[in-house]
């Protein structure tokens, strides 16, 4: 009996607990609440097939529990009872992996218009690029990566010489325009996820992965590391600041592009040779 009662605290309890206790996510910051929906018809089926399954099982304990002379009867095929049984459970997969499929359909087809902006997850930090008067991003290649270029841009592209970086600091996105977020990594996989977008995404060194999203409200939010990338992981943290299109405006202003950035790290370079050279002599 005493299984009997713990079996349906356990399914009362469970429903309790998603009821009562506060552990929802954060309030949504994009336009995905298409990925909120799908999550939630996952709830309802799960949460419905795990009240059903502890039920059932506490039903069977009481009514089928020992007493004296009982023996049970062997049926090893019910043919009607499988097929119930197979319907039931290709009717719930089918039901929760169907939405996604349009959901991720929705994830990567990128509206006309929307801003690129990079991503570049690196151990164990996050840097970001964005096209700079010309609209668009310059080439990268891996084999560029320095100490003085981390995010490995192109010196021969022009396109990319007027690039924004910001490295290590705080990506800024305006409200309610549309953009399509491309990831890159340089070391090993990394995987950018802010929570209140409800989008994340692996980043895959040697490739380019993207989505896209448009932020509905301001604030700021912290970007996660969703992907075990070695021992600076937990500490691997970033933030995207959603601001009014004029805030916005004046912190895309104080941004350095590529070639000033290359510009002030060689006058750097130079004036440490000359210090150097001025000490040894
Ligand atoms: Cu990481």
């Amino acid at each position: 009996m005493a299984v009997v009662v713990i079996l349906v605290l356990l399914a009362l309890g469970s429903v309790l607990f998603h009821v009562l206790s506060p552990w929802w996510w954060t309030p949504i910051a994009s336009n995905w609440n298409y990925i909120d929906n799908t999550i939630i018809i996952t709830f309802w089926i799960t949460g419905f097939a795990f009240v059903a399954v502890v039920l059932f099982m506490a039903y069977c304990v009481l009514r089928f529990r020992h007493r004296p002379g009982a023996t049970a009867d062997y049926e090893p095929e019910n043919r009607r009872l499988e097929s119930w049984l197979a319907t039931g459970t290709t009717l719930g997969v089918a039901a929760m992996l169907t939405p996604g499929l349009f959901v991720w359909h929705q994830f990567i087809t990128v509206p006309e218009g929307a801003t690129e902006v990079e991503v570049v997850g690196q151990q164990w930090l996050w840097s970001f690029r964005l096209s700079g008067a010309d609209g668009k991003l310059g080439t990268t290649e891996a084999r560029d990566v320095t100490p003085e270029n981390t995010l490995g841009l192109n010196r021969n592209d022009a396109a990319g010489l007027d690039d924004l970086i910001i490295e290590g600091g705080e990506l800024h996105l305006p409200v309610g325009k549309p953009v399509k977020i491309l990831l890159r990594s340089v070391d090993v996989l990394h995987d950018f996820y802010v929570p209140e977008f409800r989008a994340k995404m692996d980043m895959v060194p040697g490739m380019v992965t993207y989505f896209w999203l448009t932020p509905t409200r301001t604030g700021t939010f912290e970007i996660l590391c969703a992907e075990l990338c070695g021992t600076g992981h937990p500490q691997m943290r970033g933030t995207v600041v959603v601001d009014t299109e004029e805030d916005y405006r004046t912190w895309l202003s104080e941004q350095q592009t590529f070639s000033q950035l290359s510009a002030s790290a060689s006058s750097g370079a130079s004036k440490a040779t000359a210090v150097a050279a001025a000490t040894a002599q």
